[in-house]
């Protein structure tokens, strides 16, 4: 037997494992086993950060972390939420009558945009209840989208409680809205790459129509996550509809200036695609029409020629209803430049020239250095951690998700990864009392994972 087989084997006892103790937990609980279980993936972005709520493609991979259910559905209405982790509290709702809560969200309130996204797309009137049990493995609030696995993860409980069937695609844009039911105006990607990863390749996913192509991620190179173990939760601040919203309004004042259809058009990429032209022109162009200086609302809706309260209504989020000033020049250089990043990204993969890990490094590179500095969604930990993984031998480090806290992503070439591991760790996890018990979870090399997955009782062995 190679170590490999060795090594495959020790998983697959941990994953059995790893279920009977969630089955016994289930019965303690509900007092009768699970019929089924759901697993959704967490991802990492490795470049394309910011944009796909603009309209452009990103280049994520899931991860093997993930958030697993077990479920039993019931006759009635009642849906019995529970969870391995004590800090999150048991939830009992009505199936019927689904109660989403926007502001510091609780975690049972991601589960239930799960839950009515699928009874909204069939309109059920009487859906099933349930019991079910929630384990997850993914670091929460630290952009390896913890909380769309777990709104994808009820998403498929859903769908399967009452016996209903809608292809990955479907599930995909169907989770990606129903998220929004927390309040953030996200674009897609994390619900994407949870239901259309497939093990062994990264994907570029597309938008309108929603597509994934398979990436091969280039040899000789070991992609590493590294948790600044700052939490950012994005449903309880407005750090991440403020820039939503920054990239709407230059959207608008783009599209006026060029005689476009202004008020119809909600993101960069819509604008880009109304001109017919390239990210350079679109560059170019951002130069010529907005200002570095930040954006007061009155001059917006003078530029706009619309009212405080149209201006509120109509293009603002609840959460930025109370915002003065937004930085459009930044965002949109911001925007375009990453979108730009990821094809070129994609382009080298698929070439694989010689130099191909410098290049990625560098576009890795410039892409941390534009959400640093244009898109303002780095932090001082995320900086340093970055700065740190360069200098302990990564070729290309970003921040990865939606920033301000969370971790970054690294390529590091295959021959440097130990030595690359225990330089991180010593100049960053064991030189702060509170990180020091975290470098195993918080930083490890990762490789393509699979995606979404529904399993029989008697099947999960
Ligand atoms: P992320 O970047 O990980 O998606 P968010 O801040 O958007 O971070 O969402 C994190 C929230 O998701 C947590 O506060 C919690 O409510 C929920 N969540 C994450 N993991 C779990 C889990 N294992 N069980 C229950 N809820 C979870
Ligand atoms: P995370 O890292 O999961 O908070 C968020 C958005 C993504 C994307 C990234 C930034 C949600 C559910 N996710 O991800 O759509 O915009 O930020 O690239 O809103």
């Amino acid at each position: 037997m190679n170590p490999e087989n060795v090594n495959c084997n020790m998983l697959a006892f941990q994953a059995i494992a790893w279920f009977l103790k969630l089955k016994e937990m289930f019965i303690s609980k509900f007092g009768s086993p699970p019929k089924f279980y759901v697993r959704a993936p967490g991802r990492v972005n490795i470049i394309g950060e910011h944009i796909d709520y603009c309209g452009y493609a990103v280049l994520p991979m899931a991860i093997e972390q993930d958030i697993l259910a077990a479920v039993e559905p019931l006759e009635t209405q009642v849906v019995q939420l529970a969870n391995t982790n004590p800090l999150y509290l048991d939830f009992t709702a009505n199936a019927a009558n689904i109660q989403i809560e926007k502001t510091k969200p609780l975690w049972h309130n991601y589960f239930l945009c799960g839950l009515k996204g699928i009874q909204e797309r069939f309109n059920l009137s009487s859906p099933h209840g349930m019991n079910c049990l929630i384990d997850g493995t993914i670091p929460p609030s630290a952009g390896l989208s913890s909380s769309s696995a777990l709104v994808c993860c009820a998403g498929l409980v859903a769908l399967n409680v009452n016996g209903l069937t809608l292809s990955k695609v479907e599930l995909a844009e169907l989770c990606a809205k129903s998220e929004r039911y927390i309040g953030t105006e996200g674009g897609g990607m994390d619900q994407s790459i949870s239901f259309l990863a497939e093990e062994g390749t990264a994907k570029l996913i597309e938008f309108s129509p929603l597509r994934a192509t398979d990436v091969k991620l280039p040899t000789g190179a070991v992609f590493v996550i590294a948790n600044s173990c700052v939490e950012m939760n994005k449903a309880a601040t407005s750090h991440f509809n403020i820039r939503v919203m920054e990239c709407r309004l230059a959207t608008k004042l783009i599209a006026k200036s060029q005689g476009q259809d202004w008020r119809n058009l909600l993101k960069l990429g819509d604008v880009q695609t109304k001109l017919g032209v390239g990210f350079e022109e679109m560059l170019t162009l951002v130069e010529k029409i907005l200002h570095p200086e930040p954006y007061s609302r009155e001059e917006i809706c003078e530029c706009l020629g619309i009212s405080l309260q149209e201006l509120r209504s109509t293009i603002l989020s609840q959460n930025t209803q109370d915002v003065c000033s937004f930085k459009l020049y930044q965002r949109a250089k911001h925007v375009y430049s990453e979108a730009a990043r990821v094809l070129q990204f994609k382009k080298v993969c698929d070439e694989a020239p010689a130099n191909a890990l410098q290049l990625l490094g560098a576009l890795m590179n410039q892409s941390h250095a534009s959400c640093r500095d244009m898109y303002e969604c780095s932090c001082l930990e995320l900086d340093q951690l970055v700065d740190i993984c360069l200098k302990s031998g990564a070729i290309g480090s970003r921040l990865t998700g939606a920033g301000w806290g969370g971790c970054t992503v690294s390529m590091v070439p295959a021959d440097k990864l130990t030595g690359f591991l225990a330089s991180v760790r010593d100049a960053y996890y064991k030189t702060d009392g509170q990180r020091l018990g975290l470098p195993k979870k918080s930083l490890f090399a990762t490789n393509p994972g699979g995606g979404a997955l529904v399993f029989l009782e008697a099947e999960k062995m």
